[in-house]
């Protein structure tokens, strides 16, 4: 049997502003994502656990986010996505020392295959977990919550149980105690909708989930996802710790809300268009070496246009150069106007392999 741990970064992005502006340190800190709409709106990427005590939490809108803190010395600082992409890089090259494979999941998390660094055992599992945690605190100055447990499931439900800085360590006999009494929402991909249709059927906790009949979940749900729904119950998860998962490419693609040549109108939105699928490589860990524009016209021809950079990036500033030119080019040739305008980003690395360019 296998024993994975998962690491996740407490208050990740605010956590990094604390600790790049030690003047922020026991005020309540946000960091906003702006929207494209100018005077300051936008939402909430995250806060540090002073302005969660107002309430203040991820993906709020700021307006309310601002009134929540009225009169509060709290600081708003704007997200600077290349920052937390680089500091996740290190933080994963030290987590990765910890265990044998590692899968990092998001910016600031990751699974981490520890059975044979631990002999399959789990005290020594927990001090594996808590050297992870000192060394990650030691070389980076970041506090995380970690789990272990029997599989990713259960690891990621038990890194989650306790925060900040908690460490929760589930034995494969303490499994179903463990999440029985928990929102069925706390496992991982069971989300809203799932849920009020879970408690239509009178289901709330994990334990009732496991107990309920499948029939009655594969009506509901379907045969497939009712299988799924009682292995996860029963806190059945995947063991398999793998590599960064591939990807060939992210891009995002938006119907004009009419259709036009006009260069600058095609531009706003391509510009979103940018800062979104740059977030998402940013979530990642992600750079990337091409940028390319998509555009479809009203004939409902697809063209595209790619351009290679000299270096890979991890900004939106050089995205959005790149399919400015593109744009304009694709533009000056176009026959028709344009319906719809996508953006993409491939050939990627990750930041990791960047950073062994520069040493
Ligand atoms: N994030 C975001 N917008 C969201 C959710 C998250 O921009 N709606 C970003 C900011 C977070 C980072 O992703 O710092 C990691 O997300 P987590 O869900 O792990 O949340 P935090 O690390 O901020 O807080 P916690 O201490 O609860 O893990
Ligand atoms: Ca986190
Ligand atoms: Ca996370």
């Amino acid at each position: 049997m296998a024993i994975i741990l998962h690491m996740d970064l407490d208050y990740f992005f605010a956590q990094v502003e604390e600790l790049d502006h030690p003047e922020y340190k026991g005020k309540p800190v946000v960091v906003c994502i702006y929207s494209n709409r100018g005077g300051g709106s936008g939402a909430v990427g995250t806060s540090n656990y002073p302005a969660r005590k107002y309430g203040v939490k991820s993906g709020l809108p700021l307006a309310l986010a601002r009134s929540l803190l009225k009169g509060v010395d709290a600081v708003f600082v704007p997200a600077r996505p290349e920052r937390y992409g680089e500091v996740s890089v290190q933080v994963m090259e030290t987590l990765a020392q910890c265990g044998d494979a590692i899968e990092q999941a998001s910016v600031d998390e990751a699974f981490l295959d520890i059975t044979a660094r631990c002999a399959n055992d789990y005290y020594n599992a927990e001090m594996v977990a808590r050297e992870a945690k000192f060394a990650i605190l030691k070389s980076h100055g970041l506090s995380c919550s970690i789990g272990v447990g029997p599989n990713k499931l259960i690891a990621k439900i038990a890194s989650d149980y306790k925060k900040p800085d908690g460490l929760t360590v589930v034995k494969p006999e303490g499994v179903l105690g463990f999440i029985g009494p928990m929102d069925a929402g706390k496992i991982p991909g069971i989300g809203g909708k799932t849920m009020e249709a879970l408690s239509k059927l009178g289901i709330g906790t994990v334990a009732q989930l496991r107990n309920c009949e499948t029939g009655a979940l594969a009506e509901a749900f379907g045969r497939k996802m009712a299988a799924w729904l009682k292995l996860a119950a029963n806190g059945a998860g995947d063991e398999y710790v793998g590599g960064v998962h591939e990807r060939r490419q992210i891009s995002s693609i938006e119907t004009l809300k009419e259709n036009t040549r006009d260069f600058g109108t095609i531009m706003e939105v391509a510009r979103r268009l940018c800062r979104e699928v740059v977030g998402r490589a940013t979530e990642e860990g992600l750079l990337y070496g091409a940028a390319g524009i998509i555009m479809i016209d009203a004939r409902l021809n697809m063209k595209t246009k790619m351009h290679t950079l000299r270096q890979p990036s991890g900004g939106s500033a050089e995205l959005e150069k790149a399919v400015e030119r593109l744009a304009a080019e694709l533009l000056e040739g176009a026959g028709e106007d344009i319906r719809r305008v996508g953006v993409k980003i491939e050939k990627f690395s990750d930041a990791k392999m960047q950073k062994r360019l520069f040493d």
